[in-house]
């Protein structure tokens, strides 16, 4: 199914949007367009329902209404908290007038950056972000610290990461193998999840790099789901891959240092 859009930009990082001025970022798409978020009636409460309405407009303030489906939908928004904690993956409505709306939650109070990826019709993937803060007590803050093993059991899941490369600048395939903790057998019949075997998303651990990230073969139905991506530069990344078995999605975190 069609990821065009990711195709064009995957290794690319695009960040952009309220809190601009990043020089590394000056040449990606994202500056032909603006994304503003705001929520309805004056600001986001921890753990209470709010609208969020997202505003895309181009350069000139024009609102843009023609968009490319891209893993099966118009606009993908990823919410993380400072620590990269919290992980929020979600499909807002497309209202017309450039303006799309969802209504989402947020566990604790605390600043959380809000990205905004889509594919302008005729243009490349594009990723417009901004941190908004979220009224109510804070969670803790833990450090972003690279795992010292790259397996993680999740929902009677244990997933398998493998990185072809951990160097800056170069391809490197991501592949995840799935296994069944209690059988310790394979999976393979992981089910499409947004048009592919799975959905991905990096993050610096600033926040501040988007990377994006697209399968090799999106058709496999694991229990190895493989993606590529390349780096931009040394850091700390968190990686969320996003799967879905028997109905239900499963979403699995690495942090990896990159150097
Ligand atoms: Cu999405």
């Amino acid at each position: 199914m069609a990821h065009e859009g990711h195709d064009q930009g995957s290794a690319a990082e695009h960040t952009g949007g309220g809190h601009g001025g990043h020089g590394a970022d000056r040449q990606t798409p994202s500056d032909n367009f603006k994304a503003s978020f705001a929520f309805a009636s004056g600001g986001a409460k921890a753990n209470e329902n709010k609208e969020l309405t997202i505003q895309i407009t181009d350069k000139a303030g024009k609102p843009v209404n023609d968009f490319q489906v891209s893993h099966e939908k118009l606009l993908h928004l990823i919410i993380v908290n400072r620590d990269l904690s919290v992980f929020n993956h979600i499909h807002p409505d497309f209202k017309g007038n450039g303006k799309f709306t969802v209504t989402t939650s947020f566990p604790a109070g605390g600043d959380y950056k809000l990205f905004a990826d889509f594919v302008p019709n005729g243009g490349a993937s594009t990723t417009l972000s901004e941190w908004v803060k979220v009224e109510g007590k804070e969670g803790e803050h833990a450090a972003i610290t690279p795992d010292s093993k790259l397996v993680k059991d999740v929902d009677g899941k244990t997933i398998e990461l493998a990185l072809s490369s951990t160097k800056p600048k170069e391809d490197v395939t991501l592949t995840f193998d799935i296994l069944d903790t209690q059988t310790k057998k394979g999976i393979n019949n992981l089910e499409p999840y947004l048009g592919a075997v799975g959905h991905v998303v990096i993050l610096s651990a600033d926040a501040e790099q988007y990377i994006h990230v697209h399968p090799i073969d999106e058709k496999a139905t694991g229990p190895k789901a493989q993606f590529a991506t390349s780096f931009p530069k040394s850091g700390t990344y968190k990686i969320w891959g996003q799967f879905q078995h028997q109905g239900k999605v499963f979403t699995v975190p690495f942090v990896v240092e990159v150097k």
